[in-house]
């Protein structure tokens, strides 16, 4: 089979899965839909490292982000290829606001639209759903479907920043509801992990990188992304480097 023709298969096998998957997921079934699901990009790390602005660069999706717009609940991004393109914004509610499972898990659409200049407004609609106004972690997540004819089969998961420690009854809520998402997303058998680090940062401080060695002790699942390269003081693009090679 020529490769161009291999490539399709592989698309159309990427899209069949894909559809089953969803499906099985909102129902709750996670165990059944493990078995099943093609690869999905995790997107990990520190706070405002930018890993929602890498999404927005990988999959042209203004999902929220930037200074004041910290992301507090998961979403996952579903790409599907389709003739036209259409976006279809879901919220799926399976935890109560201190993590403990509902006795139902309940998927409901929240738009479903052609506009791409409706996607941030939709997501923020999603958003308030699920936090109800807070600024507080929350496990329950953001389904994104988008479909269009140049789109990539891609499954991304875009995570709130890591928080390993905060004082007070209410940080110490804060930091174990943001463990739990990370504990749910790494432990995903068909999770690839893609770890963003800002060049800024010392590599060191980097507590997640912990959680990742025993979800991926090889590191065979893992890609690092150094970000904010243009924040480098000059001089010391070497030090970068060395993180980029370790
Ligand atoms: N200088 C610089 N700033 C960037 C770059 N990428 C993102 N930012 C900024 O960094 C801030 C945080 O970006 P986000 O994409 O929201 O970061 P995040 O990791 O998703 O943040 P949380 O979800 O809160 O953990 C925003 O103000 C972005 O505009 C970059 O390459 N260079
Ligand atoms: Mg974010």
């Amino acid at each position: 089979m020529a490769s161009a023709q291999l490539y399709q298969a592989d698309v159309s096998h990427a899209h069949v899965l894909n559809e089953i998957s969803a499906d099985i997921r909102s129902l709750g079934l996670e165990r059944t839909c493990e078995q099943l699901e093609s690869p999905i990009l995790v997107c990990c790390g520190e706070q405002s490292v930018g890993k929602s602005s890498f999404i927005w660069r990988l999959t042209k999706l203004e999902v929220p982000r930037d200074t004041g717009t910290c992301t507090r609940n998961p979403f996952e991004i579903r790409c599907k290829r389709a003739l036209k393109e259409r976006f279809v914004v879901k919220v799926r509610k399976e935890f109560d606001d201190f993590g403990n499972r509902l006795p139902d898990t309940n998927e409901y659409e929240v738009g479903d639209f052609n506009n791409r200049q409706d996607f941030t407004r939709m997501c923020g609609k999603a958003v308030d759903q699920i936090l109800g106004g807070k600024d507080a972690f929350n496990l329950n997540c953001v389904v994104i479907e988008v479909y269009g004819p140049d789109v990539e089969p891609v499954n991304v998961v875009d995570l709130p920043g890591w928080v390993e420690l905060k004082s007070g009854e209410d940080g110490e809520l804060q930091a174990k509801l943001c463990q739990r998402i990370y504990e749910f997303y790494l432990g995903l058998p068909n999770a690839l992990y893609i770890l963003l680090h800002s060049a800024s940062e010392n590599v060191e401080k980097d507590a997640i990188w912990a959680r990742l060695k025993v979800a991926d002790p090889k590191l065979e699942r893992t890609i690092g992304i150094l970000t904010k390269p243009d924040l480098i003081p000059v001089g010391e693009h070497n030090e970068a480097l060395k993180i980029l090679i370790a």
